[in-house]
């Protein structure tokens, strides 16, 4: 490509559609009562709750997270995500500064600080401060961040019509470059993706892998479903092993269903009786649309609502208590 001259470029398009997730974090704007954060073993409040500007979590996106939901006082698969953070921090070659036991205890206090019963909890944890150079040897401690906000879902509305999807042109990172099977903060891939999909006014965008398969969405797993059976991706794919996708799994095998784990082309999604994405934040989220193709008969299927509301109990019936 040969460019001439630099042209003035023109406005930003604006988002064509607005976020279907919106937390109440930024309560200081609001008259929301001030949330408290834990920083390194101590609660700020949200104005104070602040970290180095050579964090490399900031200036590299070296890092790891989780997003964690808590649901009638119990924080839902609280040990797997915890056994997915410490994966994420062994790979990256990042020494937890705590031990399990004390992570735990500190979720469980700041969601109890906030005075939380249902809720939304982002954990982080930066590689810490260190010079301007790369180089992770320069950071002595890493830091941990918890954040326990609530969350509003997707509108009923969206969840009762479902969401429509686009493909979009960025392609999940391969294994070899950065696997994406690391929750890390370097989420860039994701947010190009998402704004790809804001661009084309559609709900969420459909990532495929380096050979063209699907790997994921931004923030969310893909299922579909053909006369009965279920499929997704495999982690081969480019799939993260989402706590929600493992959910399914079970709720399958509960219901007698058979899923598998097989790659999937963009033609599977367009010809599926039903699909859905899932996630921590998103939950179970039926698909009518993608690439402007109605899926099923436009709308949420009959399995998909069965595993939502199976799902909704599961929610409320299990996981680890938060005022014990
Ligand atoms: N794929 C990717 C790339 C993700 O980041 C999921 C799938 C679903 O995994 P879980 O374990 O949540 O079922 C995620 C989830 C958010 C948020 O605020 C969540 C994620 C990433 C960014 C934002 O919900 N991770």
């Amino acid at each position: 490509m040969v460019i001439d001259e630099p042209k003035q470029s023109g406005a930003t398009p604006k988002a064509a559609v607005k976020p279907a997730i919106e937390t109440q974090a930024n309560s200081s704007s609001s008259n929301t009562k001030e949330s408290r954060i834990y920083i390194d073993g101590k609660f700020f409040p949200e104005a104070d709750a602040k970290i180095s500007v050579f964090d490399h979590g900031l200036l590299y996106g070296d890092g790891i997270f989780e997003g964690i939901r808590f649901y009638n006082g119990r924080v839902f698969r609280l040990e797997e995500h915890l056994e997915r953070l410490w994966d994420s921090a062994r790979s990256i070659c990042l020494e937890i500064p705590i031990g399990r036991g004390e992570m735990t205890e500190a979720l469980l206090e700041t969601i109890r600080q906030n005075g939380l019963n249902e809720g939304y909890i982002r954990l982080v944890v930066t590689r810490g401060v260190g010079n301007l150079g790369l180089n992770p040897t320069q950071c002595n401690r890493p830091s941990v961040i918890i954040i326990a906000t609530t969350i509003a879902l997707y509108s009923k509305e969206v969840c009762e019509t479902g969401l429509t999807v686009v493909t979009c042109a960025t392609r999940r990172t391969g294994a070899a470059a950065l696997n994406p099977a690391v929750k890390s903060l370097n989420y860039l891939n994701n947010v190009m993706a998402r704004i790809e999909a804001n661009l084309a006014g559609a709900d969420e965008a459909l990532m495929l892998n380096e050979a063209g398969n699907v790997a994921e969405c931004t923030a969310d797993n893909v299922f579909i479903i053909k006369r009965g059976q279920i499929f997704t991706p495999p982690i081969s794919a480019g799939a993260l092993r989402g706590i929600t996708r493992s959910v399914i799994f079970d709720i399958a095998a509960e219901l007698g269903l058979k899923i598998s784990e097989t790659d999937i082309t963009r033609h599977d999604v367009f010809v599926a009786d039903e699909c859905f994405l899932t996630g921590t934040a998103a939950e179970l989220i039926p698909v009518i649309k993608a690439d402007g193709r109605m899926i099923g008969n436009g709308k949420p299927g009959s399995i998909t609502l069965k595993m939502i509301g199976r799902f909704r109990e599961l929610t409320r019936e299990t996981g680890t208590p938060i005022f014990v």
